[in-house]
This record gives C-alpha cells, structure tokens and sequence, in this order.
C-alpha cells in the first residue's frame, strides 16, 4: 500500500512512526517493505542560525524514524550535550533560547555543507535519511519544497506590527504574543519538491496526521500546487484531530487556530480543512474518545468519522491510531 502522510514536527513523526509500526507488523520478517510511506514534511519552521541551516520539522521526523530523538522533548538528538552551544552564549551570538545540541549540530553542518555545494534540499535529506536507513524502515521523507519558505508571525510591537521567526514566536515567547497573522516568507516562489506530486497522485491513501493544522499542514498545502494535487487525488484523505478535548494535544496550536478565528475544537478543525467533496481537503476524520459531540455533530453533516483513543502515548498506541485512520479510508470515499 502507497501511502502519504502531509507532516508537522512532533506529532507528525510520532503518528508515522506508529504507522510504519503498524504497517511493519503487516508484513512480519520481509526484507522489501510491502508498503511505501512518504512523508511531505512542512519546512516553514527552517531558519539559518549560527550560519547552519536548522530544519526543525524534518529533523524532528529524520530523528523520530531514525529512532534517536530525544523522546520527552519530541525534538533534538538522544543523549544530547550542549558544549557548542553553552560557549557560543559566552560569545553573545545568536539566540541563547534556542538550543542547538552538539549532535544536532552535526546535522545542520552536513545539511549546510550540502546546501552550499549545491546539493537541493530533497537531496541533503536523502542523504541525512540514508544514515538511518529511513528507507528500510519502508520511509521516504521529502520537504513540502526545496525553495526556502520561512513562517513568520506578525504581532503587535511597539511601533506598530512587526514580524518574527515563527520559531521566535513559538520557543522564546511560547506562542504568548498575540498573532496578527502567519506569513510564508517565499512560499510564492516555492514548488512542490521533486517526488512529491508524484506520491500524491499514486497514492492508495493520504494521511494528514495531529500536526498543527495552520503552521504545519496548513504551510504544506500553502505550496503552490500541493493543495491542488491533494485535492485531484484518487487516493481517500483521512485526517486525525490535533485537537483532544478542546485542547491541542501538545504544543500552542489553540493560539495559531484563534489567530484564523477556528475554534479549538475537533469539529472545528475538520471543518476548517474541508470536506474534499465540498471545497475542501478532507474525505474523513479521526477524533478522540473525549471528543464523542464533536463526532456526532459531525456525522450529523455527513462526516464520515470514527472515534478512538488518538494519544500516542508510545509506539504501541500511534500504531493503534495509524491503524483506525487506515480503517477509516474505504468509508472516507464512500460517505464522500
Ligand atoms: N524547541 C524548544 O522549545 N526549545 C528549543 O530550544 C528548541 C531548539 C530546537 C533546535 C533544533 C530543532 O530542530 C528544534 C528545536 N526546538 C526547540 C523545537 C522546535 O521549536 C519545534 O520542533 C518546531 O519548530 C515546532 O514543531
């Protein structure tokens, strides 16, 4: 089975993570995967620090399918120092709040390298993903684009509004400042990477996984072009609510939703993205157990939804969730 996940950083890698999981335990013992996953990661978080090229989002899924994230954080290498960076705050460069780990760092200086030489950013992926044999875990993981796209947030200053790195907003301020509104710095003269269409439109099933539906998912179908092949696409797109409870699962996804004026509800965001056969994105939905009206609410306008514990709380239950959205896919077109 071909499938595509359209990912965010944390909740994105955890939910493929579970999928391949999933998908693994399908086909127990086969050297040659049976199935093809491919990640379209958002790249709109990427900034140069310190002179590197820093992709939170793909290295989030790099380090996640790689299997040497540092867990808790859901960011970052395992068994991580921080020498490089302690010194460079004795220098007074850069941002002091956003750490970049000694190992994480050699990331950023292979990517850089790459980068320089020309390489494109599909390309340095491929070759930061074949460390970690990410291809025979039965994953390919490609950027919404190889042209840099940047988020920045636009929020009240004292002058008047002024713009900011998303990952400014998000880690030094906790997403705590009001945004005016999100824009993606370059997204006009961005095209989807190499791959990425082409996954689109071969697609058995597309998945949009708990990832922030305004700065993560919502920046990968903003690519000229992407939106639209989703849209054309055979393929039935089931999504999973990145929202528990009236509350995003992690992270301050309420504070990009209220931005857009969405309400920070399951339904809502489904609604948000669309059903695909009135406009939108969507075929199907995926909310959790705490969030039975919102299901019914949506059944009620002719959603197909199912209802499941969606907390990826380890590999076991993000398997369990990547499982009852694939379960889900047969009655995403049929309800469509
Ligand atoms: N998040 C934090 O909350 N604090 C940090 O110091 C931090 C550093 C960092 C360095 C590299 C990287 O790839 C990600 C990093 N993140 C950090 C996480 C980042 O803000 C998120 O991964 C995404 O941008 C949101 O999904």
């Amino acid at each position: 089975m071909r499938v595509v996940v359209l990912s965010g950083g944390v909740g994105g890698a955890r939910f493929t993570r579970g999928l391949l999981a999933h998908l693994g335990a399908d086909a127990p013992g086969s050297r040659a995967p049976a199935h093809e996953v491919t990640v379209v990661a958002n790249t709109g978080d990427d900034l140069w620090l310190h002179g590197v090229r820093v992709c939170p989002d793909l290295d989030t899924l790099l380090y996640t399918l790689g299997g040497v994230v540092h867990e808790e954080q859901g960011w970052g290498r395992r068994e991580e120092s921080t020498r490089v960076s302690t010194d460079l705050a004795a220098y007074g460069v850069g941002w002091d709040w956003f750490t970049l780990g000694d190992l994480d760092l050699s990331t950023h200086l292979a990517r850089t390298q790459w980068l320089r030489e020309g390489v494109p950013l599909q390309g340095v992926t491929a070759r930061l993903a074949a460390r970690w044999d990410l291809a025979g875990r039965g994953v390919r993981l490609l950027p919404m684009a190889d042209e840099p796209v940047e988020t920045h947030v636009e929020v009240d200053g004292d002058e008047g509004p002024r713009l900011l790195h998303f990952e400014e907003w998000w880690v030094r301020h906790r997403a705590a400042l009001r945004p005016r509104r999100f824009v993606q710095v370059g997204v006009e003269d961005a095209v989807p990477a190499p791959g990425v269409l082409e996954a689109l439109a071969a697609a058995d099933v597309v998945l949009l996984p708990p990832s922030n539906p305004v700065v993560s998912v919502g920046t990968v179908l903003g690519v000229p072009g992407l939106r639209d092949a989703l849209v054309a696409t055979a393929a039935p797109v089931v999504g999973v609510s990145p929202v528990v409870g009236g509350a995003p699962v992690r992270g301050m996804a309420d504070a990009c939703l209220a931005a857009i004026g969405v309400e920070t509800t399951a339904a809502a965001v489904a609604r948000h993205y669309g059903r695909r056969s009135l406009g939108g994105v969507l075929d199907a939905w995926l909310v959790d157990g705490r969030d039975r009206p919102d299901a019914a609410a949506l059944r009620a306008e002719g959603w197909p939804v199912a209802v499941a514990d969606t907390l990826m709380v380890d590999v076991p239950a993000a398997a369990r969730v990547a499982a009852v959205a694939l379960a889900l896919a047969p009655l995403a077109l049929a309800g469509g």
